[in-house]
């Protein structure tokens, strides 16, 4: 892997395109059982660009209540689905803890969403890492410190690419600028789909 961070490792083509449809044809069955939905921020309700769905015991929500982790879909009530096996293998390989993963966020990105600067910290357990998968048209990713004003870099993450955030780029900002137009012949609708592995409560 490419260490483009401190601890923020990026295997470029992890995942071969036989991998990546089988992925795909996964995540697609997935969102006929947890279709997916538009989050909306905290206080003010405005809505994402980005519409999201979970697999794993626990999914992450934001509603105008707030941010949170739940066993349950929030429009559906149903349980998440389960994670593909191929991610709990992924993660096996690649994580480097042995602490099991809890949530798998499913983004999807239409051409013209975007996901402004953040960091990651509705988890209780900082100490694992983020895993992250890409599929589909190739997103600007932006990734900088853990102080807002630190400076950023940004890496093209295309279709098959996988990054790990671990360490101090655990907590690094970091957000999606744009996606690149009919950059991928992957998937069956323009735009991109973001994975991302967690780890949410502390070891017990
Ligand atoms: C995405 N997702 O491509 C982006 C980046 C999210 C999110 O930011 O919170 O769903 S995936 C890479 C990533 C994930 C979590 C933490 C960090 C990067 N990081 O600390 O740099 O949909
Ligand atoms: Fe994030």
């Amino acid at each position: 892997p490419i260490e483009i961070a401190p601890g923020c490792l990026w295997w470029p083509g992890w995942l071969d395109r036989p991998g990546q449809e089988a992925l795909a044809e996964e995540l697609r069955q997935i969102l006929i059982a947890a279709p997916l939905f538009t989050p909306r921020m905290p206080r003010t309700g405005k809505p994402f660009s980005v519409r999201m769905s979970n697999c794993g015991p626990l999914g992450w929500v934001s509603d105008q209540t707030g941010y949170r982790y739940q066993p349950t879909h929030p429009e559906t009530g149903e349980p998440w689905p389960p994670f593909p096996d191929l991610l709990t293998r992924a993660w096996a390989e690649l994580a480097g803890t042995t602490l099991a993963p809890e949530a798998c966020l499913i983004n999807w990105y239409a051409p013209g969403a975007r996901m402004g600067l953040h960091q990651d910290r509705d988890e209780a357990e900082f100490s694992a890492p983020v895993l992250s998968f890409s599929l589909g048209d190739t997103a600007l990713f932006r990734i900088g410190g853990t102080a807002r004003k630190d400076p950023t870099r940004s890496i093209r993450l295309a279709s098959g690419d996988a990054l790990l955030l671990s360490g101090p780029s655990r907590l690094a900002f970091h957000g999606i600028d744009r996606i690149l137009p009919e950059s991928s012949t992957l998937l069956r609708q323009p735009g991109r789909i973001n994975l991302t592995l967690r780890r949410v409560h502390m070891a017990d």
